[in-house]
C-alpha cells in the first residue's frame, strides 16, 4: 500500500497558520485520512544569515486514485505560489511555504528538477522528527532503514522543538 509523505516548512509570514492551513489543503491529493505531525520549531539549516527559525511539519496520506508523483509535485508548487512564495534568487531564502515531496511509495526519480525520495531528507532532523510521528515504520527507499531508525541514528546539531499536538484551528 502506497504512502505519500510531505514535508512542510515556513519561515516567513504567519508560519504556524500557513503550515496548519496547508496541511488541510493536502486533502485534495489524498484518498482518506491525512496523518498530521505536530508543528516543530526548528533552527535554519543551510540558509542565508539572519534567516528566522522555521515551523516544520510532516503529513502522510494515501494518494488519490490516478495521482502521479509528477502531478502531485505540480500541485504542491501551485500551493506554494498561492501562499505567496516567489521564485527565489537566493538559495533557501525565507519562504512562506515549502512543500517537499519526500516519498511517494517506493517510486524513484532522478531528473534535474525532480529527485525522489527527496535527496537531503534523511540527513535532516527538521524532516525526520515530524516524519517519524506520521510514518515511523516506512522503509526509506535506497537505505533499507525505517524512518524511526534513521532519526535515532542521526548525528546533527540542529535544534528542534515540538510545539504541541497536531495543529488544530482555533475556533471562531
Ligand atoms: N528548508 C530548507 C533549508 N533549510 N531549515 C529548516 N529548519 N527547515 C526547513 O524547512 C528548511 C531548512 C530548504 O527547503
Ligand atoms: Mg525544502
Ligand atoms: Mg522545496
Amino acid at each position: 500500500m502506497v504512502w505519500v509523505l510531505i514535508g512542510l516548512g515556513s519561515n516567513r509570514g504567519d508560519s504556524v497558520a500557513i503550515v496548519t492551513e496547508a496541511m488541510d489543503r493536502l486533502a485534495s491529493f489524498a484518498a482518506g485520512e491525512i496523518r498530521r505531525s505536530a508543528l516543530w520549531r526548528t533552527s535554519p539549516v543551510d540558509c542565508p544569515p539572519d534567516s528566522g527559525d522555521f515551523v516544520n511539519a510532516a503529513a502522510a496520506f494515501r494518494p488519490a486514485a490516478g495521482l502521479t508523483p509528477e502531478a502531485l509535485l505540480a500541485g504542491l508548487k501551485a500551493l506554494e505560489r498561492e501562499y505567496g512564495r516567489a521564485a527565489a534568487t537566493v538559495r533557501n531564502a525565507p519562504r512562506e511555504l515549502d512543500l517537499d515531496l519526500l516519498l511517494f511509495g517506493d517510486e524513484t526519480r532522478d531528473a534535474a528538477d525532480f529527485v525522489l525520495p527527496h535527496p537531503r531528507a534523511v540527513d535532516r532532523r527538521f524532516v525526520l522528527a515530524p516524519a517519524a510521528e506520521v510514518l515511523p515504520d516506512a522503509v526509506w527507499p535506497g537505505t533499507g532503514r525505517r524512518v524511526r531508525d534513521l532519526l535515532a541514528a542521526l548525528d546533527s546539531d540542529e535544534v528542534v522543538a515540538r510545539l504541541g499536538a497536531p495543529a488544530e484551528r482555533s475556533g471562531g
